[in-house]
Parts: C-alpha cells; structure tokens; sequence
C-alpha cells in the first residue's frame, strides 16, 4: 500500500488530497515538522522530522515522503505528478504535451509563488497589531505575488482550468500553494477568476475530505 510519511498540516495535504480524487488507499505516518514541538530532540518527542528514523528516508528532514514499492520519493508535486500519472485518468497527463503543461504550472507555483505566499501564510495577522517590520514583508510579498497572480488571471478569464478542460493535478498543486496566500483579502480581490477557480477546487469533496483529515490533527 502507498505510504505517505507527514501530518496532513503539511505539504503532505497535497498527496492525501489527490489519494481522495482518486480514490487511492494510503497509510499515513504522522511525522510532525521539528519546528512546532518544544523539544524536537527529546528523547520521549513524538516522531518528527528530526528523528532518526525520519532522517533515514529523508536526509534532507522534510515533510512528506511518499514511498510506493520500491520508490521512496521525495518533494511533495514530484509525489502528486508521479501518481496522477501512473493512476492514467482524467486527473493525470494523457500524452507529453499535457505532462509538459501540467509540470510548467506546477513549477510555476513552486517557483514564482510559494515563497511569497508562505510569507503572507505565516506572517499576515488581519486584524491584529503586528510589528511594523512583519507588515513591510508581508506588503512586499504580496507586491511580488501581483505578477505571477496576472499570468494565473489571464489564463483563468479564457478556461476554466489550467490545463485541459477539466480539474487535474496541475490545479491541485496550484491550489494548495495558492491556499497559503488566500487569506490575504487585499491582493486575491485583484483576481476575481483566480479567486472563484480556487474556490471551485477547494469546494471539490476530496479537497473538503483532505481538509476534515487535517482540521483532525492536534494544531
Ligand atoms: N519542497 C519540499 C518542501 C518540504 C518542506 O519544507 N516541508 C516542511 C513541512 S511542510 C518540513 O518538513 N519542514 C521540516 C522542519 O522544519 O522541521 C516539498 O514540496 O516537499
């Protein structure tokens, strides 16, 4: 069975999601990320991403790490692109040039998009006073982000998915890395077709499974 190593509070989201979408079954190690224990190195610590036998799987002790058979891989949209693929349906690639197009989007968002949407993730707090250096970086993330937003908006004013004419893993890794952003109420009015096509993905039944699963986990 395929196992996915990683709280669903994590990139691993992205690979539970697209098990639901296709109706994969999954075992599930709840590795946690180091960073939100209080003592990661503990020797009663839960398993996380500084455990040992974590380390062994991913020496680069990061969250997930999907192993079916004999692969063990690495790198949440290489795990998602691999099993939209090998799983032939509506979700995957069906020849090269729609496996080129799904990789350029996916690229894209990990490239041009996640970096400034974690910013915006971790360090936007509408509504509450926040030190005047966090609200300068979250303003420049969010300035960043207009650019690769239009590429997103102008391609989602003309189809209604990014590739081809139906939801496929190019819109699920998309999505989730644009999830980190959304909060940000300012910058996503500025795209109302990207808005309302995240709002269609994060209403499918396997998004709102893979959500129930996470809002499950111990924050
Ligand atoms: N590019 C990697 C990033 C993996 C990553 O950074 N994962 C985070 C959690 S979402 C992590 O494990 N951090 C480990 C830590 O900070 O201890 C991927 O997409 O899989």
């Amino acid at each position: 069975m395929l196992v996915i190593h990683g709280v669903t509070r994590s990139r691993a989201s992205r690979i539970v999601w697209l098990c639901y979408e296709l109706g994969l079954e999954f075992e599930q190690i709840p590795v946690i990320q180091a960073y939100r224990l209080p003592n990661a190195d503990a020797p009663d610590a839960p398993l996380n991403t500084h455990s040992p036998a974590f380390l062994a799987l991913s020496p680069a002790g990061a969250v997930p790490v999907m192993q079916d058979g004999d692969l063990l891989l690495n790198e949440s949209l290489a795990c998602t692109l691999y099993l939209a693929q090998k799983a032939g349906g509506p979700i995957g690639p069906t020849d090269a040039t729609e496996q080129a197009l799904m990789m350029q989007w996916s690229f894209y968002a990990v490239a041009s998009i996640e970096p400034d949407a974690l910013t915006i993730l971790f360090l936007h707090k509408p509504g509450q006073q926040q030190p005047g250096e966090d609200v300068a970086i979250v303003t420049n993330a969010a300035e960043r982000l207009i650019r690769p937003l239009r590429v997103l908006e102008t391609h989602l004013s003309t189809h209604a998915y990014l590739v081809g004419d139906r939801f496929t893993v190019a819109d699920l890794n998309m999505a989730e890395i644009l999830r980190y952003a959304q909060g940000h109420h300012e910058l996503m009015d500025q795209f109302p077709a990207t808005r309302a096509w995240l709002d269609g993905c994060q209403a499918r039944p396997a998004f709102r499974e893979m959500w129930a699963r996470r809002l499950a986990e111990p924050e």
